[in-house]
């Protein structure tokens, strides 16, 4: 018992003195990490996509599945853009490193509007979801556009 208290505190006390953006053993660990949230929140965007454009039918439970998982995928990459990930298996462009306030408001925006999408997608209307849906996806387009490589 006592074993495991100095255990669990060895833990926090190691926890607490990474910084929160530094959390990875290694770079190559951030930036698996940052596409894999965007491997599931692409997984998951599709899917409400295509309920809004009608190549599944609407479906009010699974719009609000998808759209919590969305939204918070969308919180998960930026803690992983620390430094040090800039070079390795990404297509990340240097941008987001140079332009780091730009960068920033660019995932802002993005995390504002798959809130919005989730409101959205609980409203339990197709139409609710189209409506929301554009802009969510223009949001992750912008940020491809200045900030992914081809
Ligand atoms: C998707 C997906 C994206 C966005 C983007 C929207 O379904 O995987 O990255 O939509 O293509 O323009």
């Amino acid at each position: 018992m006592k074993k495991t208290i100095s255990m669990i505190g060895a833990c926090m006390a190691l926890a607490m003195a990474i910084p929160a953006q530094a959390q990875f053993a290694k770079a190559e660990d951030a930036i698996k990490y940052r596409k894999a949230s965007f491997t599931v929140m692409a997984a998951h965007f599709g899917r409400l996509g295509a309920m809004a454009n009608g190549r599944i039918p609407f479906d009010a439970k699974l719009a609000s599945e998808n759209a919590d998982i969305v939204a918070e995928m969308s919180k998960l990459p930026w803690a992983a853009f620390g430094e040090g990930t800039d070079k390795g298996e990404t297509r990340a462009k240097p941008e987001i490193w140079q332009e780091s306030a730009k960068y920033k408001e660019a995932a802002d925006n993005m995390q504002a509007a798959v809130m919005k999408l989730n409101t959205a997608a609980k409203a339990g209307n197709i139409d609710a979801l189209k409506a929301a849906f554009g802009p969510a996806a223009a949001s992750c387009k912008t940020c491809h556009d200045s900030f992914r490589q081809k």
